[in-house]
């Protein structure tokens, strides 16, 4: 298992101790939660500065029991006193902790420091069994399974799911397993099924609602966990049709929507195209043959430049390079180059590879190994075969009958209308 990862998430980034003074914390809070890749120590420290030599007192704290919290006096002299708060995440620290830091001035009036710790497992995409590699997932009929070690399938849930419902692989716990999201979309309804409550007990909620609508799910705010999003097809006069996305943080509930991609026929992906740790938001779009990014939050127009030359081109992306980005790609079908992965990473080199040579083959990359890089991957549905290539050596590993109602849970959100049951 990796080494936990710790998130902080902040709620307040400066007090005023006294009239006219600022509770200055240094280094300053982050806009988006503070990620200590492996290391697995907190250490963060302020700066209270105020006249005088007299130091403001610690009056209440409220803090979990693995983290400690002690004044630095080597910097009384000048003025301005320094406090750290440290501490080790064990693995019982998963999940959001409020802590509460009430200070009082030599006068005795009180400041509070408020904040939320969130402590979260290292995670891989798509890892159900929390071993560090993605595992193969699927429905079969109501059911939910993954491929276990021994490539096994192990059953997580049964959801009686309405026609057309679209299941999805996401991250909506604090753990390093896998959670998944059924959309429903006749009403829009979602159901949440996390890892952490086994599986059972699904959250419920309503976005999104039209039966042309692609779901997606993808981390929008920042807060290391994933968040609802919903790209929607809007008609208008002329021949193009808006293409529009919604989306909905889980963390505070906020609805954003954001109007990008020209045409009916553009296929909406996400992914994080620029490594900042927020979702982008994308299309390949058939008559410029070419992609276009947005990065949503801070509204930007990543990237627009040809790419896939072929309206048949299946998109596959994934980050193969393991630079944290998201690469674009795309696995060619047509009969000159059929079974050829082109892919384009961040800093614009182009990879080829050859792999998958069956037109209905279902893209699945992932991280199947664990070293950090995405393998490509398919799912044969005409063998009933799951197919990763993992070192350049290909897998063959049977998952059901040939052309069972299998859909394979990482294939893209706009292909999976096509398997839906
Ligand atoms: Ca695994
Ligand atoms: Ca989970
Ligand atoms: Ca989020
Ligand atoms: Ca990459």
């Amino acid at each position: 298992m990796k080494p936990f990862t710790l998130m902080i998430a902040f709620s307040i980034c400066s007090l005023v101790l006294t009239a006219g003074k600022t509770l200055k914390v240094d280094p300053p809070p982050p806009g988006h939660p503070l990620v200590l890749g492996e290391a697995a120590t907190f250490f963060w420290e302020f700066e209270i500065k105020h006249r005088g030599n007299e130091k403001p007192r610690l009056f209440q704290a409220t803090m979990p029991s693995w983290m400690t919290f002690t004044y630095n006096d080597t910097t009384a002299a000048k003025g301005s006193h320094t406090y750290v708060l440290q501490g080790q995440a064990k693995p019982d620290a998963l999940g959001d902790t409020p802590i509460s830091l009430v200070f009082t001035d030599p006068k005795g009036n009180p400041t509070t420091l408020s904040f939320v710790v969130r402590v979260v497992a290292a995670y891989t995409p798509g890892d159900f069994d929390g071993d560090g590699t993605a595992d193969f997932s699927f429905r079969e009929g109501n059911s939910f399974y993954y491929l276990n070690r021994q490539n096994e399938a192990t059953y997580l849930f049964f959801d009686g799911m309405p026609a057309n419902s679209v299941p999805l692989v996401g991250r909506f716990d604090h753990d390093n397993r896998a959670d998944i999201a059924v959309w429903n979309p006749a009403t829009g309804d979602w159901s949440i099924y996390t890892s952490m409550t086994g599986y059972s007990h699904p959250v419920q909620c309503q976005f999104g609602e039209r039966g042309t609508d692609t779901p997606f799910v993808g981390d929008v705010d920042g807060d290391g966990l994933d968040d609802l999003i919903i790209h929607r097809f809007v008609p208008s006069y002329d021949e193009k049709s808006r293409g529009v996305w919604f989306t909905r943080s889980l963390n505070n509930d906020s609805v954003d929507s954001l109007s990008f991609s020209g045409y009916d026929d553009d296929i909406p992906l996400v992914g994080d195209f620029n490594g900042n740790g927020t979702v982008d938001v994308a299309v390949k779009q058939l008559r410029n043959n070419r992609w276009t990014i947005h990065e949503f939050y801070g509204e930007t127009q990543l990237a627009r430049f040809p790419f896939s030359m072929q309206d048949s081109d299946k998109i596959a992306p994934a980050d193969y390079d393991g630079d944290g980005t998201t690469d674009i790609a795309i696995r060619r079908v047509t009969e000159e180059q059929l079974g050829a992965w082109i892919i384009r990473s961040r800093n614009g080199s182009l990879r080829l590879q050859n792999f998958a040579t069956q037109p209905n083959d279902i893209e699945v990359p992932a991280d199947y190994n664990g070293d950090g890089l995405a393998d490509h991957a398919v799912y044969r549905p005409s063998t009933g075969e799951f197919m990763p290539m993992i070192r350049e050596k290909v897998k063959v590993i049977s998952v059901a009958p040939a052309n069972a109602d299998v859909v394979p849970l990482m294939a893209q959100s706009f292909f999976k209308r096509h398997y839906r049951r």
